[in-house]
C-alpha cells in the first residue's frame, strides 16, 4: 500500500466488473498508469455480487461477452445460451488472467471519497483500507445495479432466523434445504430465485407487489459444433450488434404494427413468444413501447400465457399484471416460475391485499396474520443508476459535492461525464442506455472505447483537463427528456423511473433513443474534437 500510495498514477478506475476490467485493459494499451479499485474480494462485479440460487445473464452469451481480442473470441467455449452466475463469473476471472490484469487491482477495497483539486488539476481517492490514490482521471465503472435496495420494515431486526439480499449473497451459500423459506420481491432477480429454489425447500412463501411480465427462456447446452456455428457468426454478430436499438445482434420488426392484420400478428407474437429469448420484448415491436393501443393487446396476449400456465385462477388473477404494460418495466426472461405456483410447498401473498406490517421474531406478519419462516430472502432491487454513485463524496470544482447537486436533480452528459466534475469519466450512468435500454456489455464497451480516446486525445493533444459545459448537458437532458417523455416506459413507476426509491426524483434513468442514435451523438462529440466540452 505504501508504494502505491507514493505513485501518481493516470487513471483510478472504480469497479472491477465488465467496464472496468475492459478499461484497464484499454488505458493499459495507451501506456498508462492505472489502477482499478474494488469493494469485492475478486472480479466480475454483478458477476461476484449476485450468487444467488438461479443467477443468471437474460442476454444470450454470444453477445455477454468482450470483443477486443480475437483470441480471447477463440478460446473461451460457452457451455449455454445463457450463462449462470458461475459460468460468468469464471470468464472474468479468466479474462483477468489471460490479460495479467489482477496486479493492477486492489480488491477489498471500497473507494469513499474522490475529491479534485484545482491547483493541481488531479483527483485524490480515498479507500476504506487506507489506500490513498492521485490521479489525473477516475472512470467510475460500478455498474448501474450495485447498491442493493434493502428495505426495513418495523422489526426487521428481531428476526431469529436468516435474512439475506440477493446482491450480498454469502459466498459460502445459504442452507436451503427442507428449510421454511420467504422471498420478497417478484422481479428479474426474485424470478429466478423463486424458479430455482422451490423444489429443494420445505415451504416457500413469495410475497409480490406488483405482478410481473416474463417471457420463457430456452437455454440450450452448447456443444462443440454449436460453439463452431456461433464463433462463424462472430464477424456478423460483432456488426450486428452496434446497429440494433439494444445492443443484440437481432433486428426488431420493421412493419408498423396496426398495418398487419391481426390474425397475422398474433401468429408473430406467438413465433416471438416461442422463441425461448427477449426477443418479443427488444425485437418485437417498437409501438409497445409508445402506443398504448399496441401495448395493450401484446400485454393481453402476455397475460393470456400467464393465465394458462398456473392452475388455480384465484392465484393466476394475482401473478397477471394489471397496472403497467408490457416491456414498460423490466422483462425478465423465466424459467418455470408461473408453474412453480401450482406445487403444493409454494404460496404466493398479495401484498396489494395484505401488506407486510412488521417482521417478528419468527417470519413476516401481513394483515392476514404471521407467517413462520426459517430464511427470508430480500430480491428488493437496487437504488438504480444513482446509487452506485452516491456511495462515494465526489467532490469536484470548488468543492461542490455530487451527492448535493443531484439532490437537486441528476445531471449528466451523455452519462459519460458531468460537469463540474472535471476528468470524471463515468460508465453506466444515468442518461446513457445503461441497463435499462441496452444490453449492458455492449454499450459499456461502446462507452469504454469512447473513454480511451478521449484520454488519448487529451494526451496526444497535450492537454490536461476535459469537462462538459453546463449547456452542453443541458441540451443532453433535453434531448433525453424529448424522447423518454414519447414512451409509456417514462410514465410507469420502476426502478427505471427511479420511483422504488423513497424521495428520488421520478425521471427515466436510461436514454431511450437507442444505440445507433447514442453512438452517433457520442461520435459527433469526438468528431468536432470534443465539441460542447471544454478542453484545457
Ligand atoms: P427489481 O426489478 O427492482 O425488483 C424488486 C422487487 O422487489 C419488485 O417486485 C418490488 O416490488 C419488490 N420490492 C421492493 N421493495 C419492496 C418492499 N418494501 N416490499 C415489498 N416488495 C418490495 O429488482 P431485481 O433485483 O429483481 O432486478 C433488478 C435488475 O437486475 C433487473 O431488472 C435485471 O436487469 C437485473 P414493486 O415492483 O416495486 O412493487
Amino acid at each position: 500500500i505504501a508504494t502505491l500510495d507514493q505513485q501518481p498514477l493516470d487513471a483510478v478506475i472504480i469497479g472491477a466488473g465488465f467496464a472496468g476490467l475492459y478499461q484497464l485493459w484499454s488505458l493499459r494499451k495507451l501506456g498508462l498508469r492505472v489502477r482499478v479499485v474494488d469493494a469485492a474480494a475478486g472480479v466480475g462485479g454483478t458477476w461476484y455480487w449476485n450468487s444467488y440460487p438461479g443467477a443468471r445473464t437474460d442476454s444470450p452469451s454470444n453477445v455477454y461477452q468482450y470483443w477486443f481480442s480475437d483470441e480471447l473470441l477463440e478460446e473461451w467455449n460457452w457451455q449455454q445460451r445463457y450463462p449462470d452466475q458461475q459460468e460468468s463469473e469464471r470468464y472474468f476471472n479468466y479474462v483477468a488472467d489471460r490479460f495479467d490484469l489482477r496486479k493492477d487491482i486492489s480488491f477489498n477495497t471500497r473507494v469513499e471519497s474522490a475529491t479534485w483539486d484545482d491547483s493541481t488539476r488531479r483527483w485524490n481517492v480515498k479507500t476504506d483500507t487506507g489506500l490513498t490514490l492521485n490521479t489525473q482521471f477516475v472512470i467510475t465503472a460500478m455498474g448501474p445495479l450495485s447498491a442493493p435496495l434493502v428495505p426495513m420494515f418495523k422489526g426487521q431486526e428481531s428476526f431469529k432466523g436468516r435474512l439475506v439480499h440477493t446482491a450480498r449473497w454469502p459466498r459460502e451459500g445459504v442452507d436451503l434445504k427442507a428449510k421454511r423459506v420467504g422471498v420478497i420481491g417478484t422481479g428479474a432477480t426474485g424470478i429466478q430465485v423463486v424458479q430455482t429454489i422451490a423444489p429443494e425447500v420445505a415451504h416457500l412463501t413469495v410475497f409480490q407487489r406488483t405482478a410481473n411480465y416474463a417471457v420463457p427462456m430456452i437455454n440450450p447446452r452448447y456443444d462443440d459444433a454449436d460453439r463452431a456455428a456461433i464463433r462463424a457468426k462472430y464477424p456478423e454478430t460483432r456488426k450486428a450488434i452496434w446497429t440494433t436499438f439494444i445492443g443484440f445482434d437481432i433486428p426488431g420488426q420493421t412493419r408498423p404494427f396496426f398495418s398487419i392484420p391481426a390474425d397475422e400478428r398474433r401468429e408473430i407474437l406467438e413465433a416471438l413468444w416461442a422463441d425461448g429469448t427477449l426477443r418479443l420484448w427488444v425485437a418485437g415491436f417498437a409501438e409497445v413501447f409508445f402506443d398504448p393501443a399496441a401495448n395493450h393487446e401484446v400485454s393481453e396476449f402476455v397475460r393470456e400465457k400467464i393465465r394458462e400456465r398456473v392452475k388455480d385462477p384465484k392465484v393466476a388473477e394475482i401473478l397477471t399484471p394489471k397496472d403497467h404494460g408490457f416491456g414498460t418495466r423490466r422483462v425478465p426472461l423465466e424459467n418455470g416460475y408461473f408453474m412453480t405456483f401450482n406445487r403444493p410447498n409454494v404460496d404466493l401473498v398479495d401484498l396489494r391485499a395484505t401488506p407486510i406490517e412488521c417482521i417478528t421474531e419468527k417470519g413476516i406478519r401481513t394483515s392476514a396474520g404471521e407467517i413462520e419462516l426459517d430464511v427470508i430472502i430480500l430480491a428488493t432491487g437496487f437504488d438504480a443508476g444513482t446509487g452506485g454513485f452516491l456511495a462515494i463524496d465526489f467532490r469536484g470544482r470548488d468543492g461542490v459535492s455530487l451527492r448535493e447537486e443531484w439532490k437537486k436533480e441528476v445531471r449528466t452528459t451523455m452519462g459519460l461525464q458531468i460537469h463540474g466534475f472535471p476528468n470524471l469519466f463515468t460508465t453506466s450512468a444515468p442518461y446513457a442506455p445503461i441497463a435499462a435500454f441496452c444490453n449492458a456489455p455492449t454499450c459499456l464497451q461502446h462507452q469504454v472505447q469512447w473513454i480511451t480516446e478521449c484520454i488519448d486525445y487529451l494526451h496526444k493533444n497535450d492537454r490536461a483537463v476535459i469537462e462538459p459545459t453546463a449547456e452542453a448537458e443541458q441540451r443532453w437532458l433535453a434531448h433525453h427528456d424529448e424522447i423518454a417523455n414519447q414512451t409509456l416506459v417514462a410514465k410507469t413507476k420502476s426502478w427505471y423511473t427511479g420511483s422504488n426509491i423513497e424521495g428520488k426524483h421520478f425521471r427515466l434513468l436510461s436514454y431511450i433513443g437507442g444505440l445507433p442514435a447514442y453512438i452517433e451523438a457520442c461520435d459527433k462529440v469526438k468528431q468536432k474534437d470534443y465539441e460542447g466540452f471544454e478542453v484545457s
